[in-house]
């Protein structure tokens, strides 16, 4: 497997993931044929709407996930990412839609989790934020010990705006490498940053299982699985530093 590319020191590198990098840690992904959405249609679970309608769905959705990061673990794919922030330091970003927290356990710093985390939950009513493993999981719908109102899982939902958006514009404006790994690219704004980072003429590298819609903005493609193609790539990419 080749690349055309080499980072130096001074490099700022962003890198933009979705489901596809967790995939071999063993989570589901979105729209993969069995992907989550089939066993909960999106309205059901992943907007305010279903929160107000059915909170106890809702719940159950996000408690079955949150559970589920007992048993899974960072795969070579977030490993290779560890390791351009160790190349790069302050220069790198990581941007990730994914709300399973597992770049922060394999050791990312600088990681910005634009559609929440399945870790944390929030009171509906005044705010205030709790971490998952200090909240009841037992009772099917949460209550804030400040005030008694609701918890949510702290995820940014369909319709709801992403966090870190601010920051992120200036990030993507100044990147001399935008790397995309294990996205279909069709949620918004995340599938914008591409168009964004090619506009201001970084080096585009796509990771993914599949092509996605808009790898006409990509200079380089690695098509097949982020736990096998990226830990050979970041080798070469910061070889000789
Ligand atoms: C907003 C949290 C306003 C929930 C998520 C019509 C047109 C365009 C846009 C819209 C529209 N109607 C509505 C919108 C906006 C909407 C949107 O984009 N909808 C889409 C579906 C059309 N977006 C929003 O509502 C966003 N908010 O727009 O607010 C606003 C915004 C900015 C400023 C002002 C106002 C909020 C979107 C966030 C929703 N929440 N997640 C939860 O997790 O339960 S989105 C959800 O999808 C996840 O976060 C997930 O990460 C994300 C994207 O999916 P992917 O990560 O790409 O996963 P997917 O399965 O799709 O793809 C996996 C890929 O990996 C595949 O390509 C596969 O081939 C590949 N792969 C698989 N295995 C591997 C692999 N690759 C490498 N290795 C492998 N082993
Ligand atoms: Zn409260």
């Amino acid at each position: 497997m080749i690349t055309r590319f080499k980072f130096s020191p001074n490099d700022r590198i962003v890198v933009l993931t979705g489901a596809g990098i967790s995939a071999e840690s063993g989570l589901k992904t979105f729209r993969d044929s069995d992907g989550l959405w089939e066993n909960h249609r999106v309205e059901e679970v992943a907007t305010p709407e279903a929160y107000l309608r059915n909170p106890e769905l809702v719940w159950r959705f996000y408690k079955q996930r949150y559970l589920q990061l007992s048993e899974v673990e960072p795969n070579p794919g977030h490993k290779a990412l560890k390791q351009i922030e160790d190349f790069a330091g302050g220069n790198f970003t990581l941007i990730t839609q994914n709300v399973d927290g597992l770049h922060r356990r394999c050791g990312n710093k600088r990681v910005l989790e634009i559609h929440g985390s399945l870790e944390l939950s929030f009171c509906s009513k005044c705010l205030a934020k709790f971490p998952m493993n200090e909240i009841d999981l037992e009772q099917s719908l949460p209550r804030c010990d400040n005030c008694g109102g609701l918890l949510r899982p702290d995820i940014i939902w369909f319709g709801e705006i992403p966090y870190h958006l601010d920051i992120i514009s200036d990030i993507l404006c100044q990147a001399d490498f935008f790397l995309v790994v294990g996205t279909s690219g069709v949620v918004y704004p995340a599938a914008q940053f591409l168009h964004i980072c090619k506009s201001y003429n970084a080096i585009t590298i796509g990771i993914n299982l599949e092509e996605p819609k808009n790898s006409y903005l990509l200079d380089e493609f690695h098509q097949g699985k982020a736990g096998e193609l990226l830990p050979e790539l970041v080798r070469i990419w910061t070889r000789g530093k």
